[in-house]
């Protein structure tokens, strides 16, 4: 497809839902047999039950808040984003949240609150989250915006509203990076997809805050950085068992444990694999990928889908798999208004 298409919105926002729906079922788990990962994803084809039977999940329910705030606002504002989290939680307090996030939901449904990035600050003895809460929602800011600069900073602020450590709002910042550059076709050259992801966290990992917080979590010092060269590391590799994949890049709720995975689970998915039926397009591998590896696998999912998705357009989908999924058919309606939205805006420029 071409730069920036409306298939590629689409399968963005809907891949996203999907890989957060059909994850659910491993979420916790230790490594899955493929197998078993092939059986559950082939369940879905021979669904007779029909709608939407797998339900989404804390990350699709973020998510759909800052879709409707990007949309509603023409942009980004702290105030209406913070107030739809909150409303959404309260609303649905049971699709799974972090355990330390509630916290920080309750008290953002307050209406005496004057900073809304006040109570994401008081987690954690005031060092912030580092759980990957913000980059599980940060694919919608790939699509609200243009310009790259302000995917950047508008998809870290957002993340903020909950995550104030630099491990958790730089996660985010690099999953909507990620969906960003595979919105403009960056995957047909994968070893140049990863180095401009590098160069653009060197960048980013410069920063005091996120010197400070790599020293004090005893993380290398720029932990996002270190990741992605490990992942450049793996994309040259013939094979690459699941158990290299966890204990290089990890599969857990850590944004550092789980963005860069997500990526790779992209990039090493993009030829097909004998581990995968031959009937398989890549976004199909890259979600049965996901769900091997066990851990946050809704979650590796959900970031994964969206970057795939964003590559291999909305066709690559399989119709039998988006029916299952609650939220699959408005975030396609989504994925087309934010389309809109950012060609408004790109005309403007
Ligand atoms: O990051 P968050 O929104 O959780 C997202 C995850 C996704 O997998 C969702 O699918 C859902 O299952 O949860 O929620 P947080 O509570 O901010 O962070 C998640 C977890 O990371 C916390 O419950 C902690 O266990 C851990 N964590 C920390 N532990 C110690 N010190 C996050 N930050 C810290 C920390 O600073
Ligand atoms: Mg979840
Ligand atoms: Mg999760």
């Amino acid at each position: 497809g071409s730069p920036a298409s409306l298939s590629r919105f689409r399968g963005a926002l809907v891949a996203a839902v999907v890989g957060d729906c059909v994850g659910g079922e491993f979420e916790g788990a230790e490594e899955v047999p493929m197998e078993t990962v092939l059986r559950h994803l082939n369940g879905l084809e021979n669904d007779t039950k029909g709608d939407a039977t797998l339900e989404y999940s804390d990350d699709t329910a973020m998510a759909r808040c800052v879709v409707q705030s990007l949309l509603t606002r023409g942009g980004f504002d702290e105030q209406d984003m913070a107030h739809r989290f909150a409303k959404e939680y309260s609303a649905s307090p049971g699709r799974g949240y972090g355990a330390g996030v509630i916290q920080v939901l309750k008290k953002l449904a307050s209406p005496h609150l004057s900073d809304v990035y006040q109570p994401a600050r008081e987690q954690y003895n005031g060092r912030g989250s580092f759980g990957n809460g913000g980059a599980m929602r940060a694919a919608p800011f790939a699509l609200g915006f243009p310009e790259q600069a302000n995917v950047k900073k508008f998809a870290r602020l957002g993340a903020m509203l909950t995550h104030s450590c630099s491990l958790g709002y730089n996660g985010a910042l690099l999953q909507a990076l990620a969906v960003h550059l595979s919105l403009q076709g960056a995957l047909e050259l994968p070893q140049q997809f990863i180095s401009k992801l590098i160069t653009e966290m060197e960048n980013v990992e410069e920063d005091d805050a996120a010197r400070s917080d790599a020293r004090f979590l005893k993380e290398a010092d720029k932990p996002f950085c270190e990741r992605l060269y490990r992942v450049k590391d793996l994309m040259g590799r013939s094979t690459v068992s699941i158990e290299e994949v966890i204990s290089e890049l990890g599969n857990g709720i850590a944004a550092l444990h789980s963005v860069p995975t997500a990526i790779f689970c992209v990039l090493h998915c993009l030829e097909p694999r004998e581990c995968f039926p031959e009937s398989y397009g890549g976004l199909e591998r890259t979600i049965a990928f996901c769900l091997a590896l066990g851990g946050d696998t809704d979650t590796i999912a959900c970031m994964a889908g969206a970057i795939a998705g964003a590559h291999y357009g909305i066709q690559a989908i399989p119709q039998s798999w988006i029916k299952c999924c609650e939220g699959a058919e408005d975030a396609d309606v989504s994925a087309g208004q934010l389309h809109m939205l950012y060609q408004q805006l790109s005309q403007s420029d």
